[in-house]
């Protein structure tokens, strides 16, 4: 029996070693989803709002679905038996929201709740012999406990990023139900932990699909240029299933490329294609390219665009050419609904405000945003930035909330380094200069380029005053050695001084690295007027822009800037209940669309810097 252990032991040992020796970046999730053949699970959900996670625990706090107590967890939607039978909940009698989608913005008595809701909805499949089905969700707003036919699937943490579960056995040919607990309670130990300046959406806020593949299928793959050399495609295919060992082809069939590759048994390939001269992607010319990839038990279709994107010195280059970064940040929030964005429409809508402002890369701040947000960004030609939410003052010495953000981190690049558009992997936003953190941080850019060394890390970092001397501002962050770009905020003329104050200011860089601003602003409320030093003013506003603009474009280190930001946004720690009513002014466009006239100062800017490179 001890020998048999044993056996096993080093069985398990030595797969888990071969997997990892064949493809270092391989997680546990499932890439270029909407390419799949798909079962879509959107729709109205029937919900349970659980403040005190009565059909999570039992009354001496004992997990339900731990001590398999199936009468009182509402994981397993029980229905009276007969008459005698009590039951203290039904789903199907309760109320229905829209998936995706928050609850905040849904259910007005929900506006403010932060807590557990569970959601359940019924479904049909029609389940094919050989085939394996997987549940995906987009994302899920904080902490989901996910349950198929009354089964525990598992747990995932963190808001915005996607994650599966593999139900082929669960899988009923029939009639199904999925039950999702949610709970949206801020933690002192989370990622992001309890103190932002957005609000805490809660909810199954993006896409659930049910996956069906094939018994062994194309997990996941990357096909990135290398960025010394545009017309060598190099990556990896990594299949899932039984038959490991196989022979594939890649076709791209406007460069003529035919590419055969062979799989180890642990599925894995690695790619490296000589494709000749690419038409590459740029924002002048965002073209992609219509990519197949075939196996002897899958095919999957991809468009993907090829650029080079590099440093050198203190310029950004793409395609070789140094690029100026004529930007702006973004929160995933739609005004016009009050919620969380979500889909092509609403990422047109928001990403349409940025092209107008003559923009050529934008700042998804703070979290990453919905897969359809960046592709829609990569066919309209805007770069992008993208950031885990590693922002302000997490549990820097905490284990958990370490692998918290990995976890995070790694789910962000595997669904999102195939985009031509992402350039910069963010590590976090104004995080503080001490050294539990960067340890923190270095350890996540160190995965960062393990699992993606073609794009640029940056963090969003802080600026400070040089000693004795008032108008001089240093970045000087020793994490900066660990970055490709140096990026700061600074609010000066807003939280520092009066606008003129920019008038004054002297810059110290302590990398000779390229710099960006990946903040600045200053709120206005849309259709206020006042002179330009009144506060909250939209000629304040401009003012502001106008002086923060000219003391930018005088200093050659910066190459480029994304301003704070893009359209106001709901927000908790904004109580004025005039400029404000819980609403950031930092937009430039208002909470019901309109453009405020800081927005033509940025514009006017951007054309001028345009027509001059
Ligand atoms: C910042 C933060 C951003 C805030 C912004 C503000 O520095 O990075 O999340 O919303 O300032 O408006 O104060």
């Amino acid at each position: 029996m001890r020998r048999l252990a044993t056996l096993l032991l080093i069985l398990m040992l030595t797969s888990a070693v071969h997997s990892q020796k064949g493809n270092p970046t391989k997680i546990n999730l499932i890439t270029n989803v909407i390419n799949r053949n798909l079962i879509s699970l959107d729709g109205r959900w029937n919900y349970i709002v659980d403040p005190y996670e009565n059909g999570f625990y039992d009354y001496r706090r004992r997990p339900y679905d731990e001590i398999g107590d199936r009468t009182g967890g509402f994981y397993s939607d029980r229905k009276p038996a007969d008459k005698t039978d009590r039951v203290e909940y039904d789903f199907d009698l309760s109320p229905a929201m829209t998936i995706p989608g928050d609850w905040n913005s849904q259910v007005n008595e929900l506006k403010l709740y932060e807590g557990s809701v569970w959601f359940k909805r019924d479904f049909e499949v029609k389940k094919k012999p050989g085939k394996r089905y997987f549940l995906y969700f987009g994302a899920v707003n904080y902490e989901a406990h996910v349950y198929l036919n009354g089964k525990k699937l598992g747990v995932h943490i963190g808001g915005f990023t996607p994650f599966n579960f593999e139900v082929t056995g669960l899988l009923n040919d029939g009639s199904n139900f999925v039950v999702v607990k949610v709970d949206n309670t801020r933690r002192l130990d989370g990622v992001p932990t309890v103190n932002t300046d957005w609000w805490n959406y809660g909810g199954i806020t993006r896409d659930v699909f049910l996956i069906e593949t094939n018994d062994t299928f194309i997990r996941d793959f990357k096909l990135q240029l290398n960025n010394n050399d545009p017309e060598l495609i190099e990556g990896f295919v990594q299949l899932d299933g039984s038959k490991g060992e196989q022979t594939g082809t890649i076709r791209i069939e406007e460069a003529n490329v035919n590419y055969n590759f062979k799989t180890g048994s642990n599925g894995y390939a690695e790619i490296k294609i000589r494709a000749g001269k690419l038409n590459l992607w740029s924002p002048g010319n965002p073209f992609l390219y219509n990519v197949k990839i075939e196996t002897e038990t899958d095919t999957l279709k991809d468009k993907i665009g090829f650029r080079t994107i590099a440093v050198k010195g203190t310029d950004i280059l793409l395609n070789g050419k140094p690029v100026f970064l004529r930007g702006i940040c973004l929160h995933e929030e739609n005004p016009l609904k009050t919620g969380r964005a979500y889909g092509e429409a609403e990422a047109l809508m928001l990403l349409n405000w940025a092209k107008e402002l003559n923009c050529n890369y934008v700042r998804l701040a703070h979290y990453p945003h919905n897969e359809y947000m960046v592709r829609t960004a990569e066919k309209m030609g805007l770069l992008v930035w993208e950031e885990i939410p590693v922002y302000w003052t997490i549990q820097w010495e905490n284990e958990s909330t370490f692998r918290n953000a990995m976890n995070q981190l790694e789910e962000m690049i595997v669904r999102d380094r195939n985009r031509a558009n992402v350039i910069i992997w963010s590590m976090g936003n104004e995080t503080p200069v001490i050294e539990p953190r960067i340890r923190f941080m270095s350890k996540l850019a160190e995965r960062a380029r393990e699992l993606d060394g073609t794009r640029l890390i940056s963090a969003a970092l802080e600026v400070h005053r040089k000693e004795n001397e008032p108008f001089t501002y240093m970045v000087d962050d020793p994490l900066g050695k660990y970055l490709d770009v140096l990026s700061f905020n600074e609010y000066i003329g807003w939280y520092d001084g009066k606008p003129d104050k920019c008038d004054k200011i002297k810059w110290e860089f302590g990398y000779d690295k390229p710099v960006l601003i990946s903040e600045t602003g200053a709120g206005a409320l849309q259709g206020f007027k006042g002179d330009s030093l009144t506060v909250w003013s939209e000629e304040h506003q401009a003012y502001f822009y106008g002086k923060q603009l000219k003391m930018i474009g005088k200093q050659k280190q910066i190459k480029g800037l994304t301003p704070w930001i893009l359209v106001d946004f709901r927000s908790p720690r904004r109580p004025h209940p005039v400029y404000q009513n819980f609403w950031n002014r930092k937009g430039l466009v208002s909470s019901s669309g309109i453009k405020k006239k800081a927005y033509f100062v940025l514009k006017n800017f951007y054309d001028t810097i345009e027509k001059s490179k």
